[in-house]
């Protein structure tokens, strides 16, 4: 039928309009490179893909808390802990074993055993820190001042780094931080605590340039995980509330429609931009690209396979139609590098082509942007061992297991924004005694991983969205009947 036409269309023709966006996008950058263009000419060039950045950021905040409250606030509170509780095991899960396939294939690749002339100066025969009380340690000290400190001296080492670092490391850190410190000052009381949880004293400490005011996006999770169960349990006193929410989510997700047009041309020149900007591929040597070659084929194993194998055993579905419909979010991933930008199209993905359930979308969606980075767990443990291999540093199985903790741990605490992956990575270096400022040996390749690894982020979520409805099925009719009751009852 004609509407039947129509939709097709609107999701095919979207994906064919991205698809030759990020192909015309290669071709434009390449073909910019040899006019050798000034950094400033580049961000005059790439504004546009910066203008669809800025669109999509700026209904990241009201599509997480619209969202999350109204998703929660619409399911009773024992539908929406069952729901809960699923994810949050898929998370675990996913991420673990995606750390899992990550050390296998660093381990049977062995980027890092190039020449022995290594790029970094030998650190000698680093003494291996116990797992156990580095473990703890890490716990102990999540963040100690020390290390921001010796962080950024160390990043401080390599000029060029340094700005997109500490600008990064600002917005990650404080994403992360203030919600952990704050926990811990409650729970030590601990005046050191009360020290770096207040953000001034850092910044008095190290001076940040341009520090933009990170978004906190894992308190904001939380915060509107606890209002969306409160004014569920509110019944009629909430309902107020509860249809202003849903009113802003539809108003959001009419905005997501409008820029949804405007994605294509936006992703061409971010594409672009990155080509012209990125460094010659020649100075990547062997030993980066065999790392680069790890972490694609850990990726694609996860992403390609273990993911929509999971998808098949649970749904019984087939796994590839449903992330044909995730087309235009992946790409987006790919184009913005940001799972937290990508949001708002992975919500209109889901609900429009794959049909989940707005009550599971909205409220696995914005956790699992946040908290759920199997793309970056695997690159972390994947870069963290690379590094180990490039320092001539044989690890010890508990150090493997360390870094397995240490890396789901980054990945949870890493801002689903550019390149957090590689800002979060220095816990885990710092776990098993690696110098961390051996993340410069990755830097010239991570724009690149950053988009393949936020795609598989995205999967990730996406993927997990469908294997949470397909497990609430149950809940989700009851709910249904008991509001078709409540209709006839009034
Ligand atoms: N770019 C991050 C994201 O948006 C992932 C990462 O940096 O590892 O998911």
């Amino acid at each position: 039928s004609r509407d039947n036409v129509r939709s097709f269309l609107r999701r095919n023709l979207f994906v064919l309009f991205t698809v030759a966006a990020v192909a015309l996008g290669v071709i434009l950058g390449f073909a910019l490179r040899p006019h050798n263009l000034s950094l400033r000419e580049i961000k005059y060039f790439a504004f546009p893909g910066e203008l669809l950045m800025r669109m999509l950021q700026m209904l990241v905040l009201p599509l997480i808390i619209s969202s999350l409250v109204t998703g929660i606030s619409s399911l009773d509170s024992k539908a929406s802990g069952k729901m809960g509780v699923r994810a949050v095991v898929y998370y675990m899960v996913t991420t673990l074993v995606a750390v899992f396939i990550g050390i296998v294939i660093v381990i049977i690749i062995r980027p890092g055993k190039g020449s022995r002339d290594s790029p970094v100066a030998k650190t000698g025969n680093i003494e291996p820190v116990q797992a156990a009380d580095a473990f703890l340690d890490l716990i102990r000290n999540m963040f100690p001042p020390n290390l921001v400190e010796a962080c950024f001296k160390q990043v401080r080492a390599h000029p060029p780094f340094h700005v997109i670092f500490e600008d990064i490391f600002q917005i990650s850190y404080y994403n992360l931080h203030p919600l952990l410190s704050n926990l811990t000052y409650l729970l030590t009381n601990s005046p050191r605590w009360q020290l770096i949880a207040n953000k001034k004293t850092v910044e008095e400490t190290v001076p940040v340039s341009g520090s933009s005011s990170g978004v906190n996006a894992l308190g904001l999770v939380v915060f509107s995980i606890c209002f969306g169960l409160v004014i569920g349990n509110m019944k009629q006193q909430g309902q107020a509330l509860r249809d202003f929410f849903d009113c802003l989510n539809e108003a959001i997700m009419r905005l997501v429609a409008v820029i949804i047009w405007y994605a294509p041309v936006g992703i061409l020149f971010l594409i672009a931009g990155k080509i012209v900007e990125m460094k010659d591929l020649a100075e990547v040597g062997g030993q980066l690209a065999m790392y680069t070659v790890s972490v694609i084929v850990g990726l694609l194993i996860h992403g390609l396979f273990i993911l929509p194998l999971l998808y098949f055993l649970v749904t019984r579905r087939n796994p590839y139609s449903f992330i044909g419909g995730l087309l235009q979010a992946l790409i987006t991933a790919l184009g913005t590098s940001s799972s937290s930008a990508t949001l708002p199209i992975t919500f209109r993905c889901l609900e429009e082509n794959n049909h989940v359930d707005k009550r599971v979308t909205r409220f696995v969606l914005p956790v699992g942007a946040t908290i759920n980075m199997d793309g970056t767990a695997l690159y972390e443990a994947v870069a963290a061992i690379f590094i180990a291999q490039v320092n001539d540093m044989d690890l010890n199985f508990g150090q493997i297991l360390t870094i397995s903790i240490t890396a789901t741990a980054a990945s949870i605490g890493a801002a689903g924004i550019p390149q957090a992956g590689l800002v979060t990575m220095v816990i885990v270096l710092t776990s098993v005694g690696l110098p961390t400022e051996d993340i410069t040996l990755i830097i010239a390749v991570d724009w690149f991983l950053d988009r393949l690894r936020t795609t598989t982020n995205v999967l990730g979520d996406s993927l997990g969205a469908g294997i949470v409805e397909h497990l609430s099925h149950g809940e989700l009719q009851n709910q249904d009947a008991e509001v078709r009751n409540s209709v006839i009852e009034d």
